[in-house]
């Protein structure tokens, strides 16, 4: 590399500028790649689908979710209708019996809040003119009562913002999971539960 200088001066300033071009190049590389096996491999995701939506739209998510909230469209699985506001989820619990597959449709009244369901993979932001929409596929063991907070500072009241999910599971149901519940969802949420998703959400 050296000899590409071009004089008689110093020959080591080159070298020490392709290394750094070279440490630079590998750390890019680093970063893009942990991207890529989060994304693909974890399939850990920081967006949900963003719908534009009317104000009409958000009322109606708003209605719902007073309303309405838990739609069961088949066994197992569920429409879930959430509004956020300054500093409340509405509805406060939310009960899913033997839940294999959860959609949640959220919208906002006022700023932006985050959305996270403490020690799953569900977490994204719900932005004011838009319906966010996720796709969840609940672990079959996983049974309780979950935490669902705000974790995008929305104000002097956001430590307060939080609604409980709570998990039922029979006996009967949970023989079933294991043939009728997607082998690779089922892979993937477990993959997904023991990484720092909290992390990636907020970058
Ligand atoms: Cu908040």
């Amino acid at each position: 590399m050296a000899h590409e200088e071009k004089g008689g001066g110093g020959h080591g300033g080159l070298v020490y500028e392709y290394i750094y071009i070279a440490i630079i190049v590998a750390v890019l590389a680093g970063f893009i790649s942990s991207l890529g096996y989060y994304s693909f491999a974890l399939n850990i995701n920081p967006a949900c689908e963003a719908i534009k939506a009317d104000e009409e739209q958000l009322q109606e998510i708003q209605q719902l979710a007073f309303s309405n909230p838990v739609v069961e469209k088949a066994p197992g699985i569920y429409d879930v209708y959430i509004y956020g506001r300054q500093y409340v989820w509405i509805p406060s619990t939310i009960t899913l019996e033997n839940p294999k597959q959860v959609t949640f449709y959220v919208a906002t009244g006022d700023v932006i809040h985050g959305f996270e369901i403490a020690g799953t993979n569900v977490n994204f932001m719900v932005l004011p003119g838009y319906i966010s929409k996720f796709t969840w596929y609940p672990p079959s063991d996983l049974e309780g009562e979950l935490l669902l907070l705000c974790n995008e500072y929305c104000g002097v009241g956001h430590q307060l913002m939080k609604a409980s999910i709570i998990i039922e599971r029979s006996g009967e149901a949970l023989d079933t999971t294991s043939d009728s519940g997607g082998f690779i969802e089922e892979l993937i949420s477990l993959l997904s539960i023991t990484s720092p998703t909290g992390i990636l959400a907020h970058g």
